[in-house]
């Protein structure tokens, strides 16, 4: 089998566009990936996600390993499988999720224990196990095995859990092996300390790893600082190898980290917005449970391709979502994801020919408008 390449096929200022090939598929960056946290994009059919766009779908290690479990999966043929998903999947490691959704968490050298927020049933993870359970999910871009915490936090704790990270780094790398068709990312931490991010950065690169992602933004700190870190933190990862951004995040956070070199992105919020209500288009945030919409026979955006807008009036988006209706979050999330996808070939257009700065003032100038 083939080892996952990544093609960069252009470069304006720090932007980038290129094609990461896997074994299941090329990935075109940048790339957002919808989130399938408990094996299915929430309200979503995969085929329908894919018609949105999305090359690559992100899972997660901490659900999958509580619920069905990996084991389960592993037997009923692997997560591509048994979501009926054949594209590339990149798995998070679940360090990050134990930390912010499970009870009772112990961390040491080792790894962390902790009791599923499912049924209070005992579990560890180590970087070793998340290793192994990637493994048997099948995931074609493995994360290896973090920890980060919420900012702001005393520097002292910044970079104590970097160095353990990085150790955990070594850990996943030695634990991951040789397997060709699959590729390990490293995680770069540090919090919003420039050398503590370039330390980071060099100890991951010296492990080496197939990507490189850059965790612990998006945690409290705010747009400003975020930016700020990325005008740095990727300047000690290796240039001709994918950046995955993680958690990020809202329309204009992803356009200020792909403006910085970020290649790749995931985040819950067109799924999860959608099933509140809450619409994304290029004019910015619509709220469908606003009374305004309810004798709105217009769509959702007249310039959006999507089946939501193509088919659907303000009207009716407002009532299904007032009457609980469950095709309410199936069209919101559509429409979100639609929007999120062609965000994405957007930039990647706009760099492949040198006009980014014009695409970024253009994006700012239609959310200025404002709603219809
Ligand atoms: N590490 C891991 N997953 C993550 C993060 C991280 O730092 C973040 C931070 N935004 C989101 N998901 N493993
Ligand atoms: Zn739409």
């Amino acid at each position: 089998m083939t080892r996952i390449t990544f093609d960069l096929q252009a470069t304006d200022g720090s932007a980038r566009t290129g094609v990461i090939s896997t074994a299941r598929g090329e990935i075109r960056t940048p790339a957002f990936m919808p989130v399938g946290t408990a094996a299915t994009v929430k309200a979503m059919l995969p085929e329908s996600v894919a018609a949105t766009g999305a090359d690559i779908l992100l899972g997660n290690t901490y659900h999958l390993m509580l619920r069905p479990t990996a084991e389960r999966i592993d037997r009923l043929g692997g997560l591509h499988r048994f979501m009926n998903w054949h594209k590339p999947i990149l798995t998070d490691s679940g360090g990050f999720q134990v930390m912010s959704l499970a009870d009772l968490r112990k961390l040491t050298e080792r790894g962390v224990t902790f009791r599923s927020h499912v049924d209070g049933s005992k579990h560890e993870l180590t970087p070793e196990r998340s290793m192994e359970i990637q493994r048997l999910l099948g995931s074609d871009i493995v994360m290896a095995f973090d920890e980060c915490p919420a900012l702001p936090a005393p520097r002292e704790r910044i970079e104590e859990s970097m160095r353990l990270s990085m150790r955990w780094a070594a850990r996943s790398r030695e634990a991951f092996g040789d397997r060709p068709g699959h590729a390990l990312f490293g995680i770069q931490q540090g919090g919003l300390e420039p050398d503590l991010r370039a330390e980071s950065g060099k100890a991951l690169t010296e492990i080496g790893f197939d990507g490189y992602a850059i965790g612990g933004l998006a945690v409290g700190e705010g747009q400003e600082a975020m930016f700020a870190c990325l005008d740095h933190a990727p300047a000690s990862l290796p240039v001709d190898r994918p950046r995955y951004l993680m958690g990020v995040g809202k329309p204009d956070d992803i356009v200020g980290a792909v403006k910085r070199g970020v290649d790749m992105m995931d985040c819950v919020l067109p799924s999860r917005s959608g099933r509140t209500g809450q619409a994304w288009t290029r004019r910015g945030q619509v709220n469908l449970k606003n009374a305004r919409h309810a004798d709105d026979p217009r769509p959702l955006d007249a310039a959006c391709t999507c089946p939501t807008c193509r088919g659907y009036s303000r009207a009716y988006l407002h009532h299904v979502f007032r009457a609980g209706e469950m095709i309410s979050g199936m069209l919101l999330t559509w429409h979100n994801l639609h929007y999120y996808q062609a965000l994405m070939a957007g930039m990647r257009e706009a760099i492949a020919e040198g006009r980014f700065a014009a695409f970024e003032s253009a994006f700012h100038a239609a959310r200025a408008e404002g709603d219809i």
